[in-house]
């Protein structure tokens, strides 16, 4: 059954075929922000290779843990304080990496549906202009908020 499946799924995708194989992105150092129950927004960190020989945008994102996510960014304001802003999307450009780091662009995963806890996982879909997705699973770690402000921790 289950091969079945994956066969009318390649059949649908044919035109796609390149894209639909993962082999032109991959990702590494995946990872959740652990939170402590009660709070109800984390973010998704990771680095995404793509070694294949086109651009690629990405405009939508999904995770198993969360209602919502989007593609967020850090900008410094006219006061010069740190705040979040949705990114409507990323370009991978061909042949080259792009870092979702803690402080810079992260993957906000808004509205938890269940506790973050080290050890678990969730699985994330990352999806391009052309309507093709990607599927990974990102653990959940516990990380340092490094970048909180009014941190002076290592100064
Ligand atoms: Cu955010």
């Amino acid at each position: 059954m289950h091969r079945l499946i994956v066969l009318f799924s390649f059949m649908a995708s044919i035109g796609l075929f390149s894209a639909l194989s993962h082999s032109e992105i991959h990702i590494e150092q995946a990872r959740i922000r652990a939170m402590p129950p009660g709070q109800v927004n984390s973010a998704a960190f990771f680095i995404i290779h793509n070694t294949g020989k086109k651009d690629i945008r990405l405009t939508k994102v999904i995770s198993s843990v969360s209602n919502k996510a989007e593609y967020h960014q850090h900008v410094m304001d006219k006061n010069g304080v740190m705040k979040m802003s949705r990114v409507m999307s990323i370009v991978v450009k061909a042949g080259q990496s792009f870092e979702f780091k803690p402080g810079a662009h992260h993957i906000m995963l808004m509205g938890l549906i269940q506790n973050l806890i080290p050890g678990q996982s969730s699985n994330i879909t990352l999806t391009d202009d052309n309507n093709v997705s990607y599927h990974f699973v990102f653990p959940i770690v516990s990380i340092m908020a490094t970048h909180k402000m009014g941190s002076k921790k290592h100064h």
